[in-house]
């Protein structure tokens, strides 16, 4: 059988843009007019089915073992214990955010998902970690590999399967989007190598990472529709991200490409619809992209209530239902009973549950959880000791020890606090403002955002405010800090064992002791913020997305309010991501700037650090900082604009966004993408680039075996029933039905193909984690000489560009990066292996990855915009060329 999946190319594509690419495929002239049409997105675009689903593959290289392990188990379990691996227990139904059943007969405790990307949420004695957003400044594989190790291995101990994390969608498509800076950066190859490496560590520490949200997911309004109800917005659907299939290949799903290939067991579908189909529905990228093009071999969980249908979600390559019930707490399940009877009525093909269950324990065994895994010792709904079990609205009153208090924290608060330093970015320092010595005559420290709230650090749920110093912003993507080292605490400390001076005004308001203090200080440090969340969370008006990129609590006038009367002031922004400075960035006043982000629990230490010379700056920007919101020009959809019906985002701008578009327009930022100061300086020189030998890009062909079927199932639906003596937790979902029904096995309503568990082509860009593995050949080593020309070691961000040359192709484009340690006049080697892929634009047509033939060039330095070094890729032989 054929896979059902051509004629796709004009629903997902613009036709402009194939135009184009087939224009860059055959001119080499690269005198195309520059203003040719980006990608692009239309309204109403839909997205092509894509079935069957394709099922495990036990030849993937990596996955074997656990896959071979998986099987083994699942062929001893009935049809309900299957169902019970895939549906959640309902909303509030066990101990952690969401868990699924368990299975008894083989004394196997139900899977724990718990949030969050930087931290365990709802818990005690955990640690809080800097957030991804922050993480990726440090542009240090190093420091994501450890702080996910270190976030794993807190999991672990904790008693939890999956880590709710990392986040790559959002990537940040606009800077306003709620959740940004649970990611990692609007660029896909920062992100991409960010999440590889958090990934690896997370799952190296023996729990599975979930890689989420999929995809599209780039602003909280209208994400889900009751929500954007409870906001006032009368729609009926949750908003649609329209996106073309160039721009989703490189930019959107790369990320996520690097996840799989790094070994994710699982991703979480996103609540939007993406091309007018739901996310946790959406055969195409589910069935198609994810589990076809970049052969993910892993389970694919749905966002909490993002599932919208049941049999439909199944056969679109859903493995997991969360937390389970339809709405929270309904007692009502799309899968569960339902699913079991799916199966039963011949609707949902056996194959087909089993490679869902198979999917689920092949990232249990892929992570070793089999050898790691300790049972629960916490709750996620209550901090008490004791409590009750199941706290479900007519849960019974079982009660008991539900929190153990588990310190699993080690001694991650060292690495925090060396992380958040590597990850503050140096904007600006006159005249070696910085490093301070702490010996300065009179420190003023100014802001709210210096100090910790008199609330404490977890004094509203969920982070639901901006109280006192931003270290982590709101929503589920949070933990409870153990202790948060203010800034104030840090600095003051600093000077009061020099025996100094310092004095501190920590209300943004009160201008008169403001200007007092600064009229004395010979340094002042001013501390601003910007904050954003969740959308279920609305503070100061901000529904979760940001409502603009200016500070928050008044910090500009505070800002103003310390220039004017101090010449030495160094201001600190604590922020979700772009935050607008343009107002004061360039007072002479103001001697140096520093970026820190959201830091986590180590804030002040981590601060001081870089203030008192410690540590030598060395983190960049990991966004581009605009003089304007305009400047990005990819706003947020604020406003339903299609009637009732799901919100239509265009993502008109296809790859042009952060860099990209300042690049494309001519714009110029304040401090561009990749832009970082130290207290050295550095100098880049002899540029090299090796060629390599490659054989030509050779699409997969061939066919995968039959859909694996593990055990039968018994026909009598006696079997099927609530055991004798029952009893029933609360709004529990169980996998049993409620009464014998007939089951007709008639010629079920599903789409064409879906239940086809014969041998299936294979997918040409496709044939392993991550892709056609040739798309990770090297073709060239493009290196540099990075020298330390000031007086102290160093660390640089070396980066490399490449430009791929086509009329609709951004610019530049970043490729590689490295961040060296340098001694005081010493020099090293930045050496970056550039791939095919890296080379490759993704052509609609051919629905595969090709080399343009436009002239690409590299560009090498210390910033986006501050490239010293150039030079041309020159191929030559029978590699040239994608096809
Ligand atoms: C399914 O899971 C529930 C909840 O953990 C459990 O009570 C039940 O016994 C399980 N059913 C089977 C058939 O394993
Ligand atoms: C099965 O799903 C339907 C919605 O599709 C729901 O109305 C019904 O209650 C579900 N059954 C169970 C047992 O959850
Ligand atoms: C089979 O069961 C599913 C789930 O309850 C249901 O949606 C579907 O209509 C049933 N089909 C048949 C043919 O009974
Ligand atoms: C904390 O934030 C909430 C919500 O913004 C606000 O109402 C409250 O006054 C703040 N508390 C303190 C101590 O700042
Ligand atoms: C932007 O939003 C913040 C947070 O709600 C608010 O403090 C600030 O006043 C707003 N700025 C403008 C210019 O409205
Ligand atoms: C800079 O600070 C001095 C006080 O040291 C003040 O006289 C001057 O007006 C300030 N300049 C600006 C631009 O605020
Ligand atoms: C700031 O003002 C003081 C006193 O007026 C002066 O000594 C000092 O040099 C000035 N500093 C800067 C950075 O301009
Ligand atoms: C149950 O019914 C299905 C569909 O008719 C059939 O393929 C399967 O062999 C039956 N299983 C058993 C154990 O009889
Ligand atoms: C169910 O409970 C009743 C009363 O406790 C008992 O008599 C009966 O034997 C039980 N049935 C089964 C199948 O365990
Ligand atoms: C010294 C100074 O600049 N004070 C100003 C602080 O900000 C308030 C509000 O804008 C002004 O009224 C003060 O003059």
């Amino acid at each position: 059988m054929k896979r059902l999946l051509l004629a796709f190319a004009g629903t997902w594509v613009v036709s402009a843009a194939s135009v184009t690419l087939i224009e860059r495929q055959t001119n080499n002239s690269a005198s195309s007019n520059s203003s040719s049409p980006a990608p692009g997105a239309q309204s109403e675009q839909t997205s092509p089915p894509f079935y069957p689903s394709p099922w495990i593959d036990s030849t993937t290289v990596g996955w074997q073992d656990a896959i071979a392990e998986a099987q083994a188990f699942v062929k001893q379990l009935t049809l309900l214990e299957k169902v019970n691996l895939t549906t959640g227990v309902g909303w509030e139904g066990e101990a952690c955010v969401g868990n699924v059943g368990a299975i008894p007969r083989l004394g196997f405790p139900s899977l724990c998902m718990q949030d969050s990307p930087l931290g365990i949420r709802n818990t005690d004695y955990n640690s809080a970690f800097p957030a991804g957003g922050t993480v990726a400044a440090s542009w240090d594989r190093g420091v994501w590999y450890q702080r996910g190790n270190d976030m794993g291995s807190e999991f672990r101990d904790k008693g939890i399967d999956v880590q709710l994390g990392p986040v790559v969608g959002p990537l940040g498509r606009s800077p306003e989007g709620g959740r940004n800076w649970e990611g990692f950066s609007p660029d896909p190859v920062l992100s991409g190598i960010a999440v590889a490496q958090t990934v690896k560590g997370i799952q190296a520490a023996g729990v599975v990472a979930c890689t989420k949200h999929y995809i599209g997911n780039e602003q909280e309004r209208f994400r889900q529709q009751p929500e954007a109800q409870g906001y006032g917005f009368d729609i009926n659907e949750a908003l649609s991200s329209n996106i073309d299939d160039i721009t989703l290949h490189e930019l959107y799903l790369w990320p996520f490409a690097d996840a799989v290939r790094a070994g994710t067991g699982s991703i979480m579908c996103s609540y939007n619809q993406v091309n007018n189909s739901y996310g946790c529905q959406n055969s195409y990228l589910l069935n198609g992209i994810l589990k076809g093009e970049l052969g993910f071999q892993g389970f694919v969980m749905s966002d909490w209530q993002a599932q919208h249908a049941g049999v439909a979600t199944s056969l679109a390559g859903l493995d997991m239902s969360m937390p389970g019930d339809t709405v929270f707490n309904t007692g009502v399940s799309y899968w569960g009973a339902n699913l079991t009877r799916a199966v039963l009525n011949g609707t949902i093909p056996e194959w087909r549950i089993d490679d869902m269950a198979t999917r689920i324990m092949a990232a249990y065994y892929l992570v070793g959880r089999d050898k790691v895994s300790v049972p629960t010792n916490f709750q996620t709904w209550n901090r008490a000791t004791f409590g009750l079990f199941h706290v479900q609205p007519n849960a019974s009153d079982a009660y008991g020890l539900i929190n153990q208090h588990v310190d699993v924290r080690a001694e991650h608060g060292r690495n925090i606090r060396d992380h958040a330093a590597k990850s503050t970015v140096l904007l600006k320092n006159v005249d070696g403002t910085l490093p301070l010595t702490g010996k300065e005559k009179f420190t003023g420290v100014f802001g709210e955002d210096a100090d910790v709230s008199s609330w404490g650090p977890n004094g509203s749920p969920d982070r639901g405010s901006d109280n006192g110093t931003l270290a982590m912003g709101w929503g589920s993507g949070t933990a409870e800090f153990p202790y948060l080292v203010g800034p104030l605490t840090a600095i003051q400390n600093e000077v009061a064992s020099h025996y100094g001076v310092i004095q501190s005004v920590t209300n943004n308001w009160a201008y008169g002791q403001i200007a007092k203090v600064a009229g004395q200080a010979t340094v002042s440090i001013v501390f601003v913020n910007a904050d954003s969340g969740e959308g279920y969370i609305s503070v100061d008006g901000n529904e979760g997305d940001r409502k603009n990129l200016t500070l928050w609590r008044n910090g500009d006038t505070l800002i103003q309010n310390v220039t004017r009367r101090s010449n030495n002031t160094i201001v600190v922004i604590h922020s979700v991501g772009p935050v607008l400075i343009d107002a004061w960035y360039n007072n002479p006043n103001i001697t140096a700037i520093l970026w820190a982000g959201l830091p986590g629990e180590q804030s002040g230490n981590s601060i001081a650090d870089i203030l008192y010379g410690r540590i030598n700056p060395g983190g960049k920007l990991p966004f581009t900082l605009a003089k304007t919101a305009q400047d990005y020009g990819t706003g947020l959809l604020r406003e339903p604009n299609n009637g009732k019906g799901a919100p239509q985002d265009n993502f008109v701008e296809g790859n042009f966004i952060d860099y990209r578009r300042f690049d494309k327009e001519g714009i110029e930022p304040i401090y561009e993408f990749g832009y970082g100061l130290s207290y050295t300086s550095f100098a880049y020189s002899n540029l090299q680039i090796t060629p390599h030998a490659f054989t030509p890009y050779v699409p997969t062909t061939g066919e995968t075996g039959p859909a694996p079927v593990l055990g039968t199932y018994s026909n009598n639906t006696a079997d099927y029933e609530f055991p004798a003596n029952f009893t029933k937790v609360g709004l529990y979902i169980y996998p049993y039905l409620n009464s014998s029904t007939v089951f007709e096995n008639d010629s079920p309503e599903v789409p064409l193909g879906s239940t086809d568990g014969s041998p299936q082509s294979k997918i040409p860009a496709g044939g392993a984690p991550g892709g056609n593995p040739a798309l990770y050949d090297v073709l060239f080593t493009v290196s540099a000489t990075i020298a330390n020309t000031g007086r102290i070691t160093g660390e640089e961000v070396a980066q490399l560009y490449v430009s791929l040359g086509g009329p609709s192709d951004p610019l530049r484009v970043l490729r590689g990066f490295d961040r060296l340690s340098i001694a005081a006049g010493g020099s090293t080697t930045f050496s970056v292996d550039l791939t095919r892929r890296d080379l490759s634009n993704w052509d609609p047509v051919s629905q595969n990855w090709v080399i343009t033939r436009y002239h690409k060039n590299v560009y090498v330095g210390a910033s986006s915009r501050n490239l010293p070094l150039n030079g041309t890729l020159t191929f030559s032989g029978s590699g040239y060329g994608g096809q």
